[in-house]
């Protein structure tokens, strides 16, 4: 199966998770949006069918053969044993998947630091809101914080306050270094497939809120 991922184009976002996984398991894929115009002209295509009769409800979705799959978390728990990425035994799968939907709640919070109110406001409209959101962030993020592309984004989101957490949670530091030397890993961080951080992600560093 060659696999279609459909993702915005510039931002590293909620797509990277199933980027990393299709890159660590050296499957064969298609990120289509950043195909050019052509691509993100399909990916709008599926998003706005009125045809399909399992519709995606928002970037990114995958695309397997005749199937399509959206939800960040589902389509990992999906390419998982596809990939040989997952366990086995359905419980440490199934404990896999619920550190997934963990680290979804996780990624909806870091969004929320800086549109608290709502996404369809600039940041400058809710600025009072973002900075007490931001400063009640729980920290129960530390069990998600296993999960490589969430370190090293939260790192560039809130690098003072990352620093001060690195300190408390030394394994896992290092082990967010040991995911980023795997071989495939490695080769996808320095090539052009991979999006570069910015200021319209969900991980967004504003001086303010990293107090
Ligand atoms: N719960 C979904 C959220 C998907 C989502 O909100 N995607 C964003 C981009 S990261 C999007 O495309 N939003 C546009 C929209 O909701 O219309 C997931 O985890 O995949």
């Amino acid at each position: 199966v060659r696999y279609e991922l459909y993702y915005w184009p510039s931002i590293q976002g909620r797509g990277e998770f199933v980027r990393l996984a299709l890159e660590e398991a050296g499957a064969d894929y298609v990120d289509v949006a950043r195909r050019g115009k052509r691509g993100m002209a399909a990916m709008m295509k599926l998003l706005e069918s009125k045809s399909l009769a399992r519709p995606p409800y928002a970037s990114p979705f995958l695309k397997a053969g005749k199937d399509i799959i959206g939800q960040t978390a589902l389509i990992l728990f999906y390419l998982g044993p596809r990939l040989g990425l997952a366990p086995r035994d359905e419980a440490s799968r199934l404990w896999v998947h619920q550190l997934q939907l963990t680290i979804t709640d996780l990624v909806v919070q870091i969004h929320d630091t800086h549109h608290p109110v709502s996404g369809w406001l600039y940041y400058e409209e809710q600025k009072p809101a973002a900075k007490r959101r931001s400063g009640a962030r729980r920290t129960s993020g530390a069990i998600v914080y296993r999960n490589s592309s969430a370190i090293s984004n939260a790192c560039s989101a809130f690098p003072k306050r990352m620093k001060r957490f690195e300190r408390k949670v030394p394994l896992l530091i290092a082990l967010h270094g040991r995911v980023g030397q795997r071989p495939r890993i490695k080769a996808y961080l320095s090539s052009e497939r991979r999006v570069p951080f910015s200021q319209w992600g969900i991980y967004r560093y504003f001086k303010e809120l990293d107090g």
